[in-house]
């Protein structure tokens, strides 16, 4: 009956009226060739379009989403600095409504059954599931870390055979911003295989006889119920800020490097940092559980989409870090396994280098402040042909060469930090 409910409540949700209607919008995609259209770009980037891809230098392609009431603005705009646009999408309201139809195709499919890894979930969903693992599960416990401006509870898996004051911690971030959507269906994955296998699978007992493993499957459930309500391409948390335009990114809102570049002072800007560091529950809460933990987080990781990444600090500036060796020897480590699985090819690298310059970054500051050596972003796949819609049957293959990155990584950290 519970299940019927949920069910029902979730093709409501889907079926919403009053959510944004993104027919006939377009990704368009431009490549700079030259530092004035390179400069053009990210002045662009900071008034209230929505990037798909960010400018990260000169040959490097750039997606912008733009409405059809927009499009023709927005390309004698680019033609004016030389810049000629390709269509990379022409209906992004197609693409959502496909996504729909497979999130509930595939839940007729499974429905009745038990969780089903292999397709999206709503917040309370998602809630109930680490609740059932944590009261099933003897190693799991689940704790709210924080509570968002809505009202709703940041939910956390603690993952532990048994912790002392100096055992080791590993804490996994997922689902900062809303749209990312295979991000928290992979750090659920994570968290199942962890919980279930502790025993039998020789590589997670000796993980979890290392460290504890924390896993706050949605860091902004805010804005991720939003992208099931409303607007499924809503990135940031929904606290409004006084006039028409809502939310702060989570991820400009540390206090690393705050305000600096790749952040915006506008509201209405998707990189919005927010009125001061530590201004939103979502990055305060995660900084008290990291700061709770002080001295024994060993790795933090943040986990985000698309683009395929494995990123180390910094964000905020390009001089890299005085543990950069350690790190990339790491990185690469973690990559390798990691494409071992399918093949897929992730770039490493610093933040600042790899994506583009972005401060007030969590894993900046979980380096900076909190001095964790292994402090990681990662982009899932894939790299632009479905986005943020990753189609349910992509989210296995992903959660499964993700977790083998992750399984290396943590390998390495036992040995080096043992
Ligand atoms: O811009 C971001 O926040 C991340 N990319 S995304 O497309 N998922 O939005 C990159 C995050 C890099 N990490 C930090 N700056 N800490
Ligand atoms: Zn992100």
């Amino acid at each position: 009956m519970k299940v019927l409910l949920l069910a029902v409540a979730v093709l409501a949700t889907l079926a919403n009226a009053a959510k944004v209607d993104y027919t006939g919008h377009k990704v368009i995609r431009v490549v700079p060739q030259t530092e004035e259209q390179l400069r053009f770009l990210l002045k662009l980037q900071e008034q209230a379009y929505d990037f798909w891809s960010s400018p990260t230098g000169l040959g490097s392609p750039v997606d912008i989403r733009v409405s059809p009431q927009r499009y023709q603005y927005l390309a004698n705009t680019l033609n004016k600095v030389g810049l000629t646009h390709k269509i990379r999408f022409f209906d992004i309201g197609k693409l959502i409504e496909e996504e729909e139809r497979n999130i509930i195709l595939r839940r007729a499919l499974h429905s009745g059954r038990v969780f089903d890894f292999e397709n999206y979930h709503t917040y309370t969903e998602i809630e109930a599931f680490v609740n059932e693992l944590a009261a099933t599960n003897t190693l799991v416990s689940s704790s709210v870390i924080g509570t968002t401006y809505e009202g709703r509870g940041i939910i956390m898996a603690t993952i532990s055979t048994g912790s002392s004051a100096t055992k080791p911690v590993m804490y996994f971030e997922c689902a900062m911003h809303a749209r990312e959507w295979v991000a928290p269906a992979t750090c659920l994955y994570v968290m199942n295989e962890m919980a279930t296998k502790y025993g039998s699978d020789a590589e997670i007992t000796a993980m979890l006889d290392y460290a504890d493993w924390l896993i706050t499957p949605v860091s902004n459930p805010d804005g991720y119920d939003y992208t099931w309500t409303t607007d499924r391409l809503w990135r940031k948390n929904r606290v409004p800020n006084g006039g028409l335009c809502y939310g702060t990114d989570p991820n400009r809102n540390f206090d690393a490097g705050f305000g600096g570049p790749g952040a915006s002072s506008n509201a209405c800007s998707d990189t919005y940092h927010g009125p001061f560091a530590f201004s939103t529950q979502e990055a305060s809460a995660m900084r008290d559980v990291i700061l709770a933990n002080n001295g024994r987080v060993v790795a933090s990781v943040s986990i985000h989409s698309y683009s395929q990444l494995w990123m180390s600090p910094y964000g905020y500036q390009s001089t890299l870090p005085a543990d950069y060796a350690e790190m990339y020897r790491v990185m690469t480590i973690s990559v390798n396994a990691l494409t071992a699985t399918y093949g897929t090819q992730f770039q490493y690298g610093n933040i600042a280098d790899t994506i583009y310059p972005a401060s007030g970054g969590s894993v900046d500051w979980t380096y900076d402040a909190a001095n964790v050596l292994y402090s990681y972003a990662l982009e899932l796949r894939d790299t632009g042909l479905y986005g943020f819609e990753l189609p349910p049957r992509l989210i296995l293959p992903t959660a499964t060469e993700t977790f083998n990155g992750l399984k290396a990584m943590a390998q390495e950290i036992a040995a080096k930090l043992p």
